[in-house]
């Protein structure tokens, strides 16, 4: 407002206050209850109207100055709103590269290992396409050969179970041919009750007592021709049962030798000796040529003698 007053005094003469005292001094003059500025010359009035004019303009010019200020604080603080939105959006936008970033190292991981799987996975269909591969080969041989072997099974199915009913066959009459043989030998048993005439019975065995004698090899085939054998002592009570048959002073041929190997005594049917009657001091293998027959006395001892002598024997036989 000050630079207004310095505008205005511009316009200052000495005339123009000459003039403004006398307009004064005529205001004054004039009566009470008119306007003043209704009582100004034209003159005073345009110079009003510039002061007007000029204060309208200082006055424009002050409001423009502080609309200007404002306008200018205003853009300050846009500018700074600009500015802390940009700063907002970079930290925003930092944070959100960050994020991007872990995120892409997070999903570049996942998808190593996504591929490692699938590396994995390949692999395997690929060691399975290859087993498929060779087992078309193996297991289809393998396949065809078992194919083969029950085929040959059902072609001997037939043959089998034949072989399984004659199996069985056979069985059966085994059993019989079992039973028949018991039969048999309890009828002998029955039978057995009287042995052929001239022969003795003791324990379903039955015995004959020579009448006549003759070299033991001799007397030995004389039983084999009665299908019978010399007499072979399996017991005391046989031994007592041939004795007691047994008139004095004779002997007989049991079947008992030791030709084969001296003094490994040995009965007829191979058997070797256990139970045994010798006389005191026999088998003694008396004479140049040895004694290798065994005799038996009427008391029952036994004696060997050599085997040309001539002598009685007992023949012996199963009913
Ligand atoms: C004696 C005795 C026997 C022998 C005969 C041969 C009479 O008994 O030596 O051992 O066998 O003789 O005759
Ligand atoms: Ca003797």
């Amino acid at each position: 407002m000050s630079q207004g007053k310095d505008d205005f005094g511009i316009y200052e003469n000495c005339d123009f206050t000459k003039e403004m005292e006398l307009e004064e001094r005529e205001r004054r003059k004039a009566p009470k209850g008119v306007l003043p500025f209704l009582a100004l010359s034209p003159e005073r009035a345009i110079a009003l109207l510039y002061m007007l004019l000029a204060l309208t303009f200082v006055l424009f010019m002050a409001l423009t100055i502080v609309n200007l200020r404002r306008v200018s604080a205003a853009w300050e603080a846009l500018e700074q709103a600009r500015m802390r939105s940009e700063n907002s959006h970079t930290t925003v936008w930092h944070n959100l590269s960050e994020v991007q970033r872990a995120l892409d190292k997070q999903l570049s991981g996942v998808l190593k290992t996504i591929h490692g799987r699938l590396l994995n996975v390949s692999q395997e269909v690929e060691n399975v396409r290859q087993k498929t591969t060779r087992c078309k080969a193996e297991c289809g041989n393998e396949l065809s050969d078992r194919l083969r072997v029950l085929e040959e099974r059902n072609a001997l199915e037939p043959v089998l179970r034949q072989l399984a009913e004659v199996k069985q066959e056979q069985s059966r009459a085994s059993a019989l041919l079992d039973t028949a043989l018991e039969q048999t030998r309890n009828l002998s048993e029955i039978l057995c009750t009287k042995c052929p005439a001239g022969w003795q019975q003791f324990a379903k065995t039955c015995y004959f007592f020579s009448t006549t004698n003759q070299p033991w090899l001799a007397a030995k085939r004389s039983c084999n021709d009665f299908n019978a054998h010399l007499a072979i002592v399996d017991t005391e009570q046989e031994n007592k049962f041939l004795a007691n048959h047994i008139m004095d002073d004779r002997v007989f041929w049991l079947g008992l030798t030791d030709t084969d190997n001296e003094s490994k005594w040995q009965w007829v049917n191979g058997r070797s000796l256990s139970l045994s009657f010798w006389n005191s001091g026999e088998p003694n293998n008396a004479g140049q040529q040895g004694e290798d027959c065994a005799t038996i006395y009427s008391n029952g001892l036994w004696n060997d003698i050599i085997c040309s002598s001539a002598e009685a024997w007992i023949c012996e036989r199963s009913c």
